[in-house]
């Protein structure tokens, strides 16, 4: 499904939509499973291992930002990474032989879908080698309007941005002054419903909150090249074999690669997500600023 012109698109620019990846019964399946696990959300209080909350959640009003992990939630999550239209485009771009390294459900629900500030994922889990991306997988038509991903070409190639707050902590948000001129080039990432985009691990992005009146649901899942080893390490070395996607097996040889990369430590004072190890940058917030301007 993946042309010649669309990798030569993400090595030039670091990201790529490819169009009509999943058809229309496979995302109707999708967004049952979706509707059964948020009508869960309506028995509990407080983030946990399923369910990231939005500000204002009760179980009267359920609100959930994000599906953890859900590939270890429902099997149909597990397989849909793993389907040959998916796996061929992920050998396209990173090679033969690839790892899951993680999944989220990112829920931008209509009117207060949450935003998320600028970063590059490989702050959050720099490796031994960046041949590593994001799938973002539209489960809503995503226009401008509903909050789509915002990515900045070329920036793939560049630094790794500080991702720590003024407290010397890591916080996974980049000071919005310190990338006045990439802001200013960022992309829409926009596509029908059943599209993916793929975007490259050290690529800067970020998104507005959704103040429109639909829905932006974006399955994210992170992949890796089978030798990208994390640079916390791994503790569970079974664990970390059971995510391999593709390829001849498991290896313990990493790729070393003179890569850039700055450790996220000293660990966030507020872990869990994504959303609640920003808040760590709250005074230095870009999207929420510009929301509530
Ligand atoms: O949901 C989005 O648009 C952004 C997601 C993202 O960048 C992340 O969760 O790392």
């Amino acid at each position: 499904m993946i042309t010649d012109d669309m990798v030569q698109t993400y090595r030039a620019d670091g990201f790529v939509v490819v169009p009509d990846v999943l058809d229309a019964p496979t995302l109707a399946e999708m967004r049952g499973v979706i509707a059964e696990i948020v009508a869960g959300a309506a028995d509990v209080d407080a983030h946990n291992e399923v369910y990231d909350l939005e500000p204002g959640h009760t179980r009267a009003e359920p609100k959930v930002r994000r599906i953890k992990t859900p590939h270890k939630v429902h099997k149909l999550f597990d397989q849909l990474v793993r389907l040959p239209q998916v796996v061929s485009i992920l050998q396209a771009l990173i090679g033969p032989d690839v790892r899951l390294y993680g999944s989220k459900l990112n829920m931008k629900s209509a009117r207060y879908g949450s935003p998320v500030e600028w970063h590059q994922d490989w702050a959050f889990y720099p490796h031994t080698n960046d041949d590593i991306l994001a799938i973002g997988v539209m489960l809503d038509d995503t226009t401008v309007e509903n909050g789509p991903l915002l990515c900045v070409p070329g920036t793939h190639k560049g630094p790794v941005w500080s991702h720590h707050g003024s407290d010397g902590r890591f916080c996974g948000a980049i000071a919005p002054a310190e990338i006045e001129a990439e802001i200013a080039r960022a992309v829409p990432i926009v596509g029908r419903a059943g599209s993916m985009s793929f975007h490259h691990v050290r690529t800067l992005h970020g998104s507005a909150q959704n103040v429109s009146d639909r829905p932006r649901n974006l399955l994210l899942y992170e992949v890796a090249a089978k030798d990208a080893w994390p640079l916390k390490g791994v503790s569970d070395l079974a664990e970390f074999d059971s995510r391999l996607i593709t390829g001849s097996g498991p290896t313990i040889e990493p790729r070393l690669a003179p890569v850039p990369a700055r450790m996220p430590l000293p660990p966030p004072s507020r872990e869990g997500s994504i959303y609640e190890t920003q808040l760590g940058a709250i005074e230095n917030s870009y999207f929420r600023k510009k929301t509530a301007a």
